[in-house]
């Protein structure tokens, strides 16, 4: 870091440096949109999908990336998980359980994200192969059995037990099948070349067990399993999934609360993976070894990126903060002032804390794409260290049965106010 600037930008510089917003209609994929016309009229529109504030639902991803990597236009509208906040009452008197996902298609309300695929495949025609082909059927078979042998692992064991080792084994041996899937084409994905909808029954809890095992096992999946690796490679390089995709650090502290527990096995590969993952250095990992959460480099633009999305919301997050709207504005000044132009910033004494609540509690994709977090949390995490008071000082930790720290109320008022719900 070169030499100290004395004071950080003003909120007005700041905003002058930030770029515009992109185009949310017709543009890549982007978790902030309402509205997706992939360069059709409004009036093509068909479909509203309902899907959570927070893009943590792993049955809506599915859905989500369907209608992206099929093009179909459609409306979104977002409704709270209970571990975040209060369900909203219109939604409980559509949906009276309130689970996500929903989907309306020609005035019919359909639920149970493999209901709404099939929905979705009768009326815009199959993604690459149809879902109740023998292949997919089989695969969409195996998908469960890998899910339900990562919760035995995840959540029913931890240290290092002779269960822990034997669930271990159980789970590695269904990756090893799926490896073998992988396998029967010329790939990358299960059907060739193009992700079909058997591909998209996997990616939101492959997305989850590769994150959330290695946070609370120290396990590599990509690693471990290089035709898995091959595949998230493949999907990395589509901007529909780079759109949907979330990171370690989010995952790993958005399961918890909705899995009922996540075990951690203690070892010292564990431990060091998990201490990484949440204060880093990004990215997160070292000296040639492969980066066990992406294979694409941080794009030129995410500093940017990330400093428009703060800059968007920053009287709400100044006001949350712990250290109060007035005492947390020169800190978080000073954190973007090196976000945007490299230069550092003394925060004010104390500060340390206050940036390390925003640092931890920022969650991809619904703020920013991975490689922007990167550099926000990177920005904030530099800047926590320069508080001349008490530079190692944590944030208020994260819960574990709850995140209400992350209700989307206010967020949702100031969005009204800007006429955007
Ligand atoms: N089998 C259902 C499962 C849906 C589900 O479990 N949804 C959870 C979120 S992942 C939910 O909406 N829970 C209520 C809540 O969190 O508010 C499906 O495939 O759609």
């Amino acid at each position: 870091m070169g030499s100290l600037r004395v004071e950080p930008l003003s909120w007005k510089d700041l905003q002058g440096l930030a770029p515009g917003r992109p185009d949310l209609v017709n543009g890549p994929t982007n978790p902030q949109a309402r509205l997706r016309l992939f360069g059709q009229d409004e009036s093509a529109v068909r479909v509203t999908l309902y899907r959570d504030h927070h893009a943590w639902c792993p049955y809506c991803q599915k859905v989500w990336l369907w209608l992206e990597e099929k093009r179909v236009p459609y409306r979104i509208r977002k409704v709270t998980m209970v571990c975040y906040g209060d369900k909203e009452s219109w939604y409980r008197q559509l949906v009276p359980s309130g689970y996500l996902p929903a989907l309306e298609i020609d005035g019919r309300l359909i639920t149970e994200s493999d209901r709404i695929l099939e929905a979705l495949e009768g009326a815009f025609g199959p993604l690459v192969a149809p879902m109740g082909e023998p292949r997919g059927l089989t695969l969409r078979r195996l998908e469960r059995r890998l899910f339900g042998s990562w919760c035995e692992w995840l959540c029913r064991h931890g240290g290092t037990t002779g269960q822990e080792e034997r669930a271990a084994q159980a789970f590695t041996a269904m990756a090893g099948r799926l490896e073998e899937a992988l396998g029967e084409t010329a790939g990358p994905f299960l059907m060739g070349e193009s992700p079909g909808t058997a591909d998209l029954v996997f990616v939101p809890y492959l997305e989850r067990m590769n994150a959330s095992l290695a946070y609370y096992k120290g396990y590599r999946l990509r690693q471990a399993h290089p035709l898995i690796d091959r595949w998230f490679r493949a999907l990395e390089q589509r901007s529909t999934y780079l759109g949907t995709q979330s990171d370690f650090h989010t995952h790993a502290h958005d399961l918890p609360p909705q899995m009922g527990c996540c075990q951690a096995n203690g070892s010292s590969d564990q431990r060091a993976l998990a201490q990484r993952i949440d204060v880093g250095p990004w990215p997160i990992s070292d000296g040639g070894e492969p980066d066990p959460e992406t294979s694409c480099p941080e794009s030129p633009e995410a500093p940017l990126r990330a400093l428009e999305r703060v800059c968007r919301h920053h009287r709400i997050l100044l006001q949350r903060n712990p250290l109060g709207a007035v005492g947390f504005d020169q800190p978080l000044r000073a954190a973007l002032t090196l976000l945007a132009t490299g230069e550092a910033c003394r925060p004010q004494a104390g500060s340390a804390q206050g940036l390390r609540y925003l640092r931890d509690r920022i969650s991809v994709p619904r703020d920013m794409p991975l490689d922007a977090a990167r550099c926000l949390r990177r920005a904030l995490e530099a800047t926590a260290q320069l508080d001349p008071r008490d530079a190692g000082a944590p944030g208020p930790p994260l819960t574990l049965k709850h995140r209400l720290d992350q209700d989307p109320t206010p967020f949702l008022h100031q969005a009204r106010e800007e006429s955007l719900v």
